[in-house]
């Protein structure tokens, strides 16, 4: 198989001849404009609405090559598109070779016929997405309706590009056209067109045997030399083809397997897998694991739990949208970063959310390596979809393409129908109106395509109808209903509820709940000028596409803190109280295990940069909470809980495979610093339980004391680590905190800086923040007690060296004490 890069170089022009410039493939028209100077960076300010006029273009795509005359003795030569977004025609030589429409497909195209030795010349025309979408409106027998973001491109949903390039409430409306890349691909004899890995596990530590199945397509009846090789097993032979499709199947037995497991649990071992048939190849990794979902009804409803080589898994994690609200810009340095950030916090799987896009080969690597398992929604998301012949014989290309893409991947999971496609069919007029209608649609689509997709082409997997769902054959709408499958929770937010609104709920495995924050101070410097520092200025409104957004977050600062004073005082408290709400929520779904096995929150990453619920800013910085994550993931975790009944409860979820003898020490601490109780006891964490170490009354352990006039700090020391955690028995904004005098000492290590931190008072949510400087802490927002010295390690990333001198200067520090007089 010869290969002929068509990335790099092309030129774009819209055929209104209104636009032009070079262009990038991997691209996109907008990011080709903006790169020639002819649109401003729709990220800043108002930019966004400047380029809404750019949706309406048709955009042709041109360039030449040249092709060696040898390559036209070749069987057959294919033009290959990836990422071709959306409504295409493309022509070779003038010539028309192809009509595409659908940016989640590898479109492969015969092109041999049309091809020159020498010089020849692509062209590819792309309708405007905007045109094409209410072109597609018009045809239909009946409105198929979406949910609207406040800027936004209408009937997105009838197109097959990522939904949430027309506006979401957290991204921009950017209905970018483009082509994800594309290349010439010869072959002579046969070609390799995918190949299907099964794995079949004995007792544990036995033997594993790897079926291969490799898909040959044989331009003619031939025998062709075949190997298949595994890590450094390896099976050679001969294959008798015939004309069109065949299977080649090998096994391959791997004596000692090192098996793969997600991250926190094990280690990550990846057996390189090397197909030949004749001149044509095909690699992937594989992990060696088992992975079943076990999805049971028992007395609390009914389960949805992973269990990875027969040990059964709480996933921690959180929700994935596309990296970059503008194509061109997705690196896969900004998907490792990201994905380094979430392994860091004790993360072990992400949920690729279906309002963006089927992510690209070095994403999953990027998990495979990491140990992050994917939970992989289809690309449908918050609407209803057309059930025409030709929109499901589109999705069923696209879904089989998908589905024969990632099924090998240790990282893959499960295949989930859509995201809160079920629950849409009650959010429009004429849904609610005709449900039979829009529900019949709805399943030609999600069991007719998706779920035959995956019986056929992935039997292993487990394909979950929709994200919240109570379960295959459950249509209902259960977005209340915490007993069945996977749960989205946003009444605290959505409905705004009281954090502790989380507390009365018991999912079984929660896929989202999420809290908005605002972006840090270099991250707002990013696109709004000073003058607009307020966040009800029209550009930070701009830049929160929320239209309840920054209303929850003032009211529930005013339900549990004092108002805070100044824009950044501001902008950090909302990150505060975004970490201490997942917080809440994590700890409370920690100590249901086994009921509960699963907290995906919403969401790790933007697009953009935009006040939002992610806990890593555009650009990868960590959020505060980030760093809760971190904290709230680990692998133990004690936490305090104030009981229904007035009790106190200390609780240890023990997230490892082994049993810790744990030592317990529970303090009360007055403001002032004073230690007004101390109880220590020692206890055993069972391997993979949570578990309720004590209870007491409070005046065991305040005796007197006002709720107002002290907090708890719990710590257990198991495992070799001291792990703490504190509680508040009233409100922050009803606590006489003191004024704190924290002491700060600065030095240069290896890799970063090191700076130390003693309070002589109690001071909460500690806070360093080194500003536009690339790096994180290990830890972050903490609290700091009298008589300790805290160390926070800062490590940069990025090539460009950071001196100390720069690092002071760069460096604030908040505490909770410090927001108000
Ligand atoms: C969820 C998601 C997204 C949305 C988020 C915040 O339900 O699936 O569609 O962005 O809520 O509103």
């Amino acid at each position: 198989m010869k290969t002929l890069s068509l990335d790099g170089r092309w030129n774009l022009r819209s055929r209104s001849g209104a636009w032009s410039a070079p262009a990038r493939v991997p691209g996109d028209t907008h990011s080709a404009l903006l790169a020639a100077g002819k649109i401003p960076d729709p990220f800043q300010g108002l930019n966004e609405l400047a380029v809404q006029p750019l949706h309406q273009e048709d955009w042709i795509y041109e360039r030449t090559f040249t092709l060696p005359p040898s390559w036209l003795e070749e069987d057959s030569i294919l033009l290959e598109a990836d990422g071709l977004d959306t409504v295409a025609r493309i022509f070779l030589n003038g010539r028309p070779l192809a009509r595409t429409a659908n940016a989640f497909l590898r479109h492969q195209i015969e092109a041999k016929r049309l091809l020159r030795p020498g010089k020849n010349t692509l062209r590819v025309e792309i309708a405007s997405p905007e045109k094409a979408a209410r072109a597609e409106a018009a045809r239909l027998p009946y409105p198929v309706p979406h949910t609207s973001a406040p800027i936004q491109s209408p009937h997105r949903n009838l197109l097959r590009k990522p939904q949430c390039h027309g506006g979401w409430d957290w991204g921009p409306c950017l209905m970018v056209s483009g082509i994800g890349g594309m290349r010439l691909r010869a072959s002579t004899g046969a070609r390799i067109e995918g190949l299907r890995v099964t794995q079949r596990h004995g007792r544990a530590g036995g033997p594993v045997v790897v079926t291969v199945e490799a898909e040959v397509f044989a331009h003619r009846a031939h025998t062709a030399d075949v190997s298949f090789a595994l890590g450094t097993r390896k099976e050679t032979g001969r294959a008798v083809l015939k004309a069109g499709r065949n299977l080649v199947t090998r096994r391959l037995r791997v004596e000692k397997p090192r098996l793969w497991w997600p991250n926190g649990h094990g280690a990550q071992p990846l057996y390189p897998l090397v197909v030949r048939v004749g001149a044509d190849e095909a690699r992937e990794r594989i992990g060696l694991r088992t992975l079943r979902v076990e999805n049971r009804e028992d007395k609390n409803g009914l389960s949805l739990t992973f269990v990875v080589n027969g040990r059964p898994l709480f996933a921690k994690g959180a929700n994935w949208i596309p990296a970059d609200a503008l194509p061109q810009r997705e690196t896969r340095a900004a998907w490792e970063d990201c994905l380094s950030s979430a392994a860091e916090a004790h993360m072990n799987m992400i949920r690729v959310w279906g309002g963006g896009r089927y992510e690209d080969d070095a994403f999953y690597d990027l998990c495979d390596e990491k140990g992050l398992l994917v939970w992989q929604d289809f690309m449908f998301s918050c609407a209803t979809y057309p059930g025409t012949p030709a929109f499901l014989e589109n999705v069923r290309e696209e879904a089989r393409w998908q589905v024969r893409r990632l099924r090998n991947r240790a990282c893959l999971a499960l295949w989930c129908g859509n995201n809160e496609d079920l629950g849409a069919l009650t959010w429009y007029p004429e849904s609610r109106e005709n449900r039979d209608r829009y529900l019949v649609d709805y399943d030609r689509l999600n069991e007719g395509v998706l779920g035959a997709a995956v019986r056929e082409l992935d039997p292993e997997r487990l394909f979950w109808p929709s994200s919240p769902c109570g379960g295959p054959g459950d249509y209902s709408d259960c977005w209340h209903d915490d007993t069945r499958g996977d749960m989205h929770f946003w009444s605290v937010w959505h409905e705004g509820k009281p954090f502790e609104a989380y507390l009365d709920i018991r999912p079984r495995f929660c896929s989202e709940f999420g809290y908005q924050s605002f972006p840090s101070p270099s991250g707002i410097a990013a696109y709004a000028p000073r003058d607009q520092w307020n966040v009800t200025s029209p550009v930070m409104e701009h830049h929160q596409r929320n239209a309840a957004g920054n209303t929850r977050i003032t009211e529930n600062m005013t339900r549990y803190f004092r108002l805070p004073e100044g824009f950044e005082n501001f902008l950090y408290l909302s990150q505060v109280q975004q970490a201490l709400a997942i917080r809440t929520a994590v700890e409370h779904f920690r100590r249901l295990r086994p009921v509960c096995m699963g907290a995906l929150y919403w969401q790790l990453n933007d697009l953009w940069p935009v006040a939002s619920w992610s806990s890593l800013e555009y650009g990868g910085k960590w959020k505060l909470l980030h760093y809760a994550a971190k904290r709230f993931f680990a692998p133990v975790l004690p936490t305090a809980v104030a009981a229904a009944n007035g009790a106190i409860e200390i609780w240890a979820d023990n997230d490892t495979a082994e049993a810790l003898p744990a030592a317990v020490r529970v303090r009360a601490i007055g403001f002032s610093g004073k230690a007004l109780k101390t109880v220590r006891f020692r206890a055993r964490l069972k391997a993979g339980a949570s578990a309720r170490l004590r209870s007491f009354t409070r005046a065991a352990l305040l005796g007197t004391a006002a709720d107002e006039a002290a907090f708890l700090a719990v710590e257990i020391a198991a495992g070799g680590k001291t792990t703490r955690n504190e509680l508040f028995l009233a409100p922050y904004k009803r606590c006489a905190l003191e004024k704190p005098r924290i002491a700060l000492a600065v030095r240069a290590e290896k890799g970063g800086f090191a700076v130390s931190l003693k309070a002589d008072k109690p001071a909460f949510f500690v806070t360093l923040d080194p500003q536009a400087l690339p790096g994180h802490f290990d830890d972050n927002a903490i609290t700091l007690l009298p008589g300790e010295t805290r160390v926070l390690r800062f490590r940069t990333k990025g090539a460009k060296a950071v001196t100390l001198a720069a690092f002071r200067k760069a460096l604030t520090l908040r505490h909770l004490r410090d927001t108000y007089a």
